[in-house]
């Protein structure tokens, strides 16, 4: 671990504890400003009165407003495989910007979200040929969902509207997509969402401290045919999960499951759609999980790595069959085929920094980087098997799950106070439910991932 870490880490111990008033940059905003920022997905009123704030990033590090130097263990929130502040990405960007720093992407257009379409299809599957732009992750999957329920209309099946996600499963926060979610704590206080059902995740005790796919579970897709048999084919329109679970812990799946639902889809006559927003682009150690795991959906999501987080930008890639559908019925010329679009949909800035993101990962070959270093990644961290309260480790590609054993009657605490202890050493993970998730960025090297992997470590050991 490099020197300045650890000195650094000693004077910011217990900078978590509740009675502390403001420190770490808590000093450069005013209590005002502090409170008007309603955050997202934060526990406020603890971040108040210990601001964590990020002035800059290079590389692989940010730098607090404090000066101190932290490691990114999960590459922004699953967003910065190619480090921070690519000069690549970022000339583009200031190009575009003062360029054309906006298009109207109704009726109208720019040449870069063609260019930018034509290499995204490129990079994923055969089979998988149009693509439709969104600013976001949640977004992209809601527009899946639409796409896929005026499909079965569109074919003349209107009955086909039911959705099957799977428990455990994270799909944004919009209404379709908490729906199809199957993280309750997201759902819960916000009332009616879309009809969906949803299978077993893959979690099985038999299966802890696996590495890579675990060997047993395929089975679980099965319970597909049970959902199946109870709603009916007619009334389903699409299964949607993550090929790996990111947000609920890293859970790549079983041997031969996607496949399996991919089969048990194909019988039914119903759409499969995969939600590649963290799979997507290089983590699993190939462009796609879909490509990784040899099984192609027909409508996959992508976000983050597109443009390597440095703007908001997703994208919706599906097969032509389901483009042309909607082409087909169209009606005259002057009707829109699909009645759906952002305002910020195919933004030109952020085409501008897509293209340079997915040239940079293409030329530095990082997802076959990626694959080639995943072995060690996986040492690395299955050496944590044995600290204090680790309870399961899972990984695949550059992402690690480590669930720790529940706080008595607080399972949601460990996680957090283990991240509060990774920041004050100068190292970045989250945490969220009894999980905590590393992801270090494609260009990391073996020294970073041992300081990184040390650091948790030694936090593990310091909890209470
Ligand atoms: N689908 C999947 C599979 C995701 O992982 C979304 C949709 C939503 O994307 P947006 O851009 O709307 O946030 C995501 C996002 C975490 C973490 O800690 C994961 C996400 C976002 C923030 C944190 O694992 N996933
Ligand atoms: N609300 C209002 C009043 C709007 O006019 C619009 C877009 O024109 C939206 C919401 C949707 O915004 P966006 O297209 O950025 O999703």
């Amino acid at each position: 671990m490099p020197d300045n870490l650890v000195s650094q880490s000693e004077t910011h111990s217990e900078s978590y504890s509740e009675n502390q008033p403001e420190q770490q940059g808590g000093n450069v905003l005013s209590a005002e400003e502090l409170r008007a920022h309603w955050m997202p997905f934060t526990g406020n009123r603890q971040f108040k009165r210990a601001p964590r704030l990020f002035a800059s990033a290079e590389g692989v590090y940010y730098t607090t407003v404090d000066g101190r130097k932290v490691f990114d263990g999960l590459s922004g929130l699953w967003t910065c495989g190619l480090g921070h502040c690519r000069p690549e990405i970022s000339e583009a960007v200031s190009k575009q910007i003062v360029t054309l720093d906006y298009s109207p992407g109704f009726q109208y257009g720019h040449e870069l979200s063609f260019k930018l379409a034509h290499k995204v299809v490129e990079l994923t599957p055969p089979g998988l040929d149009q693509v439709f732009f969104t600013d976001s992750g949640s977004e992209t999957i809601d527009t899946a969902l639409k796409m896929a329920r005026g499909y079965w209309r569109s074919r003349g099946m209107p009955g086909k509207l039911k959705f099957i996600g799977r428990i455990k499963g994270y799909h944004g926060v919009n209404y379709g997509g908490i729906g199809v979610g199957g993280i309750g704590f997201n759902r819960k206080l916000f009332g009616q969402s879309v009809d969906a059902d949803h299978i077993p995740h893959t979690v099985l005790p038999e299966n802890d401290f696996s590495r890579g796919m675990p060997e047993k579970g395929a089975h679980l897709a099965d319970e597909l045919e049970e959902l199946v048999l109870l709603h009916d084919a007619s009334n389903i329109a699409a299964v949607v999960v993550e090929p790996m679970s990111g947000t609920s812990g890293v859970l790549p799946p079983p041997n031969g499951y996607l496949n399996r639902l991919r089969e048990i889809c194909d019988k039914h006559n119903i759409l499969l759609i995969f939600d590649e927003v963290i799979t997507g682009l290089g983590r699993m150690g190939s462009l796609t999980g879909a490509e990784e795991f040899g099984v192609t959906p027909d409508i996959m999501t992508l976000a983050k790595q597109i443009t390597n987080g440095a703007q908001p930008l997703g994208a919706v890639v599906t097969k032509a069959d389901i483009y042309d559908t909607f082409m087909d019925q169209g009606g005259p010329d002057y009707m829109v085929e699909f009645p759906h679009g952002y305002t910020y949909s195919a933004h030109p800035v952020a085409c501008a920094a897509g293209l340079a993101a997915l040239d940079v990962l293409e030329k530095e070959e990082l997802p076959q980087r990626v694959k080639s270093m995943s072995a060690y990644f996986e040492n690395a961290v299955h050496q944590l098997k044995g600290a204090p309260y680790v309870k399961d480790i899972r990984n695949y590609g550059f992402a690690a799950g480590v669930s720790l054993e529940h706080y008595p009657g607080e399972p949601l605490r460990r996680p957090f106070e283990l991240g509060l202890k990774c920041f004050d050493k100068g190292f970045y993970i989250r945490w969220g439910a009894d999980t905590v998730q590393l992801a270090p960025a494609f260009v990391v090297t073996e020294q970073q991932i041992d300081s990184f992997i040390n650091a948790v470590g030694e936090s593990l050991h310091e909890l209470p």
